[in-house]
């Protein structure tokens, strides 16, 4: 049996798991448990949001946008507009009616008292997703962004209102240092063969797990850890994550990235680097720096090219 965990954002995290799942439904007995961020989380209309949760639900269960890259496919927006006449969550956040139906079930389970895991689990059993879903953490830890201005805001704000352009100088996920794991996340640590580091923005999906207490350390007695470069031909594929990367110093390279991660030899995570052919002449600082390059074919357009992606980074 090959046991494989994937740590994961929204939706790079939910593109690279489905081609996860594809390759392991290819071998034998496999089992695959993705640990999503829950650092993007907040509440808005009394409602408890979970943003990389919901991509990676609703892409397991083909119920995504795939369009727009977040909430439902098909979904309306009539409640969203009552709620905007009311004056009510935030006039630039759209909620679609389906989409609203998971956060009031949600929030309902949370309110009588279910922890996180097992709403995450809940929600995990509506559609068959072949995959078990865990948050990072039970605990809320929400990522806020210091702004070169002065002030902070919640993550979501700062992404989908002013769409990264207020300058930030660093990510802070307030209270992290008192989370534990999930129940269930240091055990599938500890049971998998390979871990895979999703091609996620560094910086606020991946960044916010490994700031889980026990998270790393679990990582490093885990026999093999592999990353996926979310950089193409240094660019990143999708979202704002190099104003995330500049904010903490990284460039945005992929052996820069690799490096952040750092090598397991060099007491980092990382054994191998998944890296795209447009990144090929990095691969020797990649090796420079400890870890063992791999250089293939990294956009995931159709599922044929994302079950590639994922064969890689198995194969690393
Ligand atoms: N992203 C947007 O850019 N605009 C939105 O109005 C928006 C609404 C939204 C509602 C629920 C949800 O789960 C996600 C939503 N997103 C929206 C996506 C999300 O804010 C971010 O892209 C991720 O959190 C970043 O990983």
């Amino acid at each position: 049996m090959t046991r494989v965990v994937i740590l994961a954002g929204g939706v790079g995290g939910a593109k690279f798991t489905l081609g996860v799942r594809a390759a392991l439904a290819r071998g034998g007995d496999p089992e695959a448990t993705v640990v999503v961020n829950t650092g993007d989380d907040l509440w808005l209309s009394g409602v408890r949001l979970q943003p990389d949760i919901d991509s990676v639900l609703y892409a397991l269960a083909g119920q995504n946008d795939t369009q727009r890259g977040w909430g439902r496919a098909g979904d309306t927006e009539r409640v969203n507009a009552e709620l905007q006449a009311w004056g009510a969550g935030w006039p630039w956040f759209t909620l679609g009616d389906l989409d609203l139906g998971t956060h009031l079930a949600r929030t309902g389970w949370l309110r009588e008292g279910l922890s996180v895991t097992e709403v995450v689990a809940r929600l995990s059993r509506r559609w068959p997703i072949g995959v078990r879903m865990l948050p990072m953490t039970d605990s809320e830890v929400d990522t806020h962004v210091l702004l070169a201005r002065g002030d902070r805001m919640h993550f979501q704000e700062w992404w989908t209102r002013h769409r990264a352009a207020l300058a930030p100088v660093a990510f802070e996920n307030p209270g992290v240092q008192d989370a534990v794991p999930a129940p269930g996340v240091l055990e599938a640590i500890a049971e998998a063969d390979v871990v895979l580091l999703a091609p996620s923005n560094p910086v606020v999906s991946i960044g916010p797990i490994l700031a889980v207490p026990g998270v790393r350390d679990a990582l490093r007695r885990a026999p093999r850890v592999v990353g996926v470069a979310g950089i193409i031909g240094g660019t990143v594929v999708r979202g704002m994550a190099d104003v995330c990367l500049s904010a903490i110093g990284v460039d945005t390279r992929s052996d820069a990235v690799a490096a952040h991660y750092g090598a397991r030899t060099a007491g980092g995570l990382l054994d191998a680097w998944v890296m795209a052919e447009e990144d090929a002449a990095l691969a020797p600082a990649v090796q420079a720096c400890g870890i063992h390059p791999v250089v293939a074919p990294l956009w995931m357009t159709d599922a044929a090219t994302t079950e590639a992606v994922a064969q890689a980074a198995l194969q690393a």
